[in-house]
């Protein structure tokens, strides 16, 4: 049976889902939850439904799971992207937690009021400083295999494009200069060919801000 995704419609913490099910080439429903009724209405079901009252979630037949980290842990465990070793797994889970730290510095400064100036004062400080040099950092450490951990393909990979990919789109004057590993990292998760033909499907939620 075909997974079940449900967000809103839009990328958010639901993208990183949806480019992890397109480069495993599964069957997805993208279920689009309308932000009022819709969503008040399936919040209202508890926890069996939403564990937390948020979305994302993802429905595989009848078992339904939470939060966006842990859907991506799942998907890479069930589809063998998670590596077997303890430490190796534990450090991917790190990374996919760390792409959600740094969604959610982005999120703090995505609009609202002086959006603008929070925006350059981001880029000039956790951007720059903080985390470009983590994934670049990382990807060194990991010996440039191109990947953060081991030398294939990881959930970890795709959370961490999808968290740099966001902070491209939507913060203008967002690059990596300076830290050429993360721009190899991030165009050579880009053109892979799953990953490409969704980015240019039009499944792939349209450039807009809510
Ligand atoms: N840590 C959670 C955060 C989930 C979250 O805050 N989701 C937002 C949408 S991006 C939501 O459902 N907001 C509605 C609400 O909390 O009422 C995750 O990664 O899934």
């Amino acid at each position: 049976m075909a997974y079940r995704l449900y967000y809103w419609a839009l990328r958010g913490r639901g993208e990183q889902i949806r480019v992890l099910l397109n480069e495993l080439g599964q069957d997805y429903e993208d279920v689009h939850v309308g932000m009022k009724e819709e969503f008040r209405a399936l919040r209202s079901q508890g926890p069996a439904t939403l564990y937390f009252g948020s979305v994302p979630m993802l429905e595989d037949g009848e078992f339904r799971l939470s939060q966006g980290p842990a859907i991506m842990n799942y998907l890479g465990a069930e589809h063998r992207l998670m590596p077997e070793d303890p430490r190796a797994a534990a450090k991917t889970e790190a990374m996919v937690l760390g792409a959600e730290d740094m969604r959610m510095a982005y999120f703090r400064v995505f609009g609202g009021e002086r959006a603008a100036e929070k925006q350059a004062k981001f880029l000039a400080g956790d951007w720059s400083n903080r985390w470009l040099p983590a994934w670049s950092g990382l990807l060194e450490l990991n010996g440039d295999t191109g990947f953060l951990v081991g030398d294939s393909l990881t959930q970890a990979d795709v959370a961490v494009w999808d968290g740099l990919d966001a902070i491209l789109t939507w913060i203008d004057g967002a690059d990596f200069e300076n830290f050429p590993r993360v721009e190899d990292f991030y165009e050579k998760i880009h053109s892979r060919p799953r990953i490409a033909d969704y980015l240019a499907s039009d499944r792939r939620i349209e450039k807009k801000k809510d």
